[in-house]
């Protein structure tokens, strides 16, 4: 890869990692699943290794593990609890046994399930259980002893008198995960995503009283310190646990070559599905501790140890229909509703199609065969077509909104199809919201509360009803009394007045914000002239772009917005720009506002500035003749300093204005 697009791919993978990671560990929320996060931290892992002064101080391949939060005690780990290295694909399994055997060419496997949950150490003196941590980075780790006692499949006093640490993987069985998704669902509490997240949650209780509650598990397949002697093996050693009185990991079968290694990764991923438990691969092992020894670890993880994942399990289905709904912002989203099929544990009948790219890339149609998985063995997604129906058509997104039944748009660039429809009801209540806001409309008290309950009441379904609502309607509304429903009704009325610039805005017309809204008003001065401006003259709006201008003629385009507009101009709602220019004192000037000024919003010094003939601007240059500096002005002043821009405070700009 050249390097100009490693740096770029390599910062976008980086972001995107932090961005998974903090929803994971953080908001234990995730949204992609562990295998899709693992590809993106491989992709990263190998740009940063063919270019490693790419590699940052916060790139997620630099941090190990995660760290305690200071709730519980930290535990230093004696003998650390390593990670292991991941594989993919069968290759990378040979390559793994090719650098075995060229040190041992007698060397002998043992394969484990590798059970998706937290590891920890558990610590015993003379048999009995005195401390249970978490593996935390690896090197320091939580005390949560007591959480561990709750864990009955912990012995308390070993069958020996042994003084022990061994390591082992805590998790939640599937149908005790299913019952605690149960119970929280009908107690209406956010739910846990998968089984690791709940037992991750649930071993981090501050009172183990829920913990004990959680009906936790452990695999024991480890050995960490033991003084006694005569456990040369990997296999012997875990049989020796299971004589200690320990759970240990369900099978650990030995293999004296790599293909009948293969052939048991194989079986166990046969069978996955039908585990009590979420296992998240299989791991490989060198059986002989003499021979581990001298294989040894890297800085992360041991050489003679390997972590097969399975791709997420995948099944095929048919699509019966493609749904289609608009969401608050306009989009139409595709979702593909199949014959319900079990993928890894639960049954699935809906995956998302995104956007039209995305079932063309696919070619999704009505009545296809599909590939469908949990990524993540989490969200369905659809893979691919494996046939389509006899007769089949390409799918098409409707042209029409579902919602509305007003003409959809697509705009260039833009992946998104789009009902831009004011009256569409799917997006009613953000639009009026935005149309009563302060730079719009500016109607006091008609704030989301108000007009949700406007809305849900059945006495709005579109912008211009609100000039039609009357001291009554408000008085039918909860909490609403005299004084407080004719507030309304004169912010109301004080709103028709507003110049045409804030209608504009009100609109909510796509990329035109505040100061395109101004400038359309003050070109063309009246909605009507504006209404009938095709392309070429909006494009040729100093200020105005392409996009921008598109975007205008696509709305007034739309029936329901002339309809709109002509029933807000019926109601008395001004329709031209008032832009009453007091004098023309500014004339020529441009200011520049910075900082927070006493009294003046920005807004309202702009207004003052435009109405003495005045322009402003975002930027210092040669050609500002002042810049208006408020309370904690930061580099626009020392601009104006260095090129010898005047500069004025609130009180002087005032005197100006006299
Ligand atoms: C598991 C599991 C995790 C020992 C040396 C490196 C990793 N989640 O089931 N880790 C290991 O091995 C350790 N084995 C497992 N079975």
């Amino acid at each position: 890869m050249q390097f100009e697009k490693a740096q770029e791919r390599a910062k976008e993978l980086r972001d995107l990692l932090n961005y998974h990671s903090h929803k994971y560990y953080v908001e234990d929320n995730p949204e992609i699943g562990d295998y899709e996060y693992d590809m993106l931290q491989r992709e990263l892992a190998a740009i940063e290794k063919e270019y490693p002064e790419l590699i940052t101080p916060d790139s997620p391949t630099q941090r190990v593990g995660g760290s305690a939060d200071g709730l519980f005690e930290p535990v230093t780990h004696a003998v650390p609890l390593e990670s292991l290295q991941d594989a993919f694909s069968l290759d990378e399994v040979r390559a793994f046994d090719a650098r075995v055997r060229e040190i041992f060419p007698d060397a002998e496997y043992v394969v484990e399930p590798k059970i998706d949950g937290l590891s920890v150490a558990l610590e015993y003196e003379n048999g009995v259980f005195v401390r249970g941590s978490t593996r935390g980075d690896g090197v320091v780790g939580e005390d949560v002893t007591a959480n561990l006692r709750t864990v009955n499949s912990i012995p308390l006093r070993l069958k020996s008198d042994a003084t022990i640490e061994v390591r082992g993987e805590v998790y939640m069985p599937k149908k005790v995960f299913a019952a605690l998704v149960e119970e929280q669902e009908q107690n209406g509490e956010k739910t846990f995503k998968n089984p690791r997240n709940a037992a991750a949650g649930s071993l981090r209780q501050k009172n183990p009283k829920i913990t004990a509650s959680r009906n936790l598990d452990i695999f024991v397949f480890n050995i960490q310190q033991y003084a006694g002697e005569g456990i040369t093996g990997h296999k012997q050693s875990i049989d020796f646990l299971k004589t200690l009185g320990f759970k240990t990991v369900p099978f650990y079968n030995k293999f004296d070559n790599i293909e009948d290694v293969i052939a048991e990764l194989q079986r166990i991923g046969e069978i996955r599905s039908s585990l009590p438990f979420d296992i998240d691969g299989a791991v490989i092992k060198t059986d002989s501790f003499a021979q581990r020894a001298e294989i040894g670890s890297t800085s992360k993880f041991p050489r003679w140890a390997l972590a097969f994942k399975y791709p997420p399990e995948e099944k095929e289905t048919t699509v019966v229909d493609i749904e289609v709904a608009v969401g608050r912002t306009g989009v139409l989203t595709p979702t593909a509703v199949f014959e319900p099929v079990l993928v890894a544990g639960s049954t699935v009948s809906r995956a998302t199609l995104h956007n039209q790219d995305y079932i063309n890339e696919k070619d999704i149609r009505l009545g296809d065969r599909v590939v469908i998985r949990k990524a993540g063995d989490i969200i369905p997604e659809v893979i691919r077509v494996v046939s389509h129906a006899e007769n089949s058509e390409k799918y098409l997104l409707p042209s029409v909104c579902p919602s509305c039944g007003a003409n959809v748009i697509r705009e260039e660039d833009e992946a998104a199809v789009r009902c831009v429809n004011p009256e569409c009801p799917a997006q009613l209540l953000r639009n009026l919201i935005h149309f009563c806001s302060r730079d719009a409309m500016d109607i006091e008290g008609m704030g989301d509360a108000v007009l949700e309950k406007l809305v849900s009441n059945g006495l709005l379904s579109k912008a211009s009803e609100i000039y039609t609502l009357k001291k009554e309607d408000f008085m039918t509304l909860e909490g609403f009394k005299d004084k407080s429903s004719q507030n309304l009704v004169d912010a109301i009325e004080k709103s028709k007045q507003n110049d045409l610039a804030k209608l504009v805005f009100a609109l909510g017309i796509r990329h035109v914000g505040q100061k395109a809204g101004k400038i359309l008003a003050e070109h063309f001065e009246t909605m009507e002239n504006l209404m009938n401006a095709d392309l070429e003259k909006l494009t040729a709006i100093e200020g105005f772009g392409g996009i921008m201008a598109q975007s205008v003629v696509d709305f007034f385009a739309l029936e329901q917005s002339k309809r709109e507009i002509e029933a807000l101009a019926a109601l008395g709602v001004n329709m031209a720009s008032q832009k009453e220019k007091i004098d023309n004192r500014f004339e020529g000037k441009t200011f520049v506002l910075t900082g927070t000024l006493p009294t003046y919003s920005r807004n309202e010094a702009s207004e003052i500035i435009e109405k003495f003939g005045g322009k402003t601007a975002s930027s210092v240059s040669k050609k500002t003749s002042y810049v208006l500096a408020g309370e904690e002005a930061g580099s626009k002043l020392t601009k104006a300093q260095s090129l010898g821009v005047a500069i004025i405070s609130e009180e002087e700009f005032n005197e100006m204005i006299k």
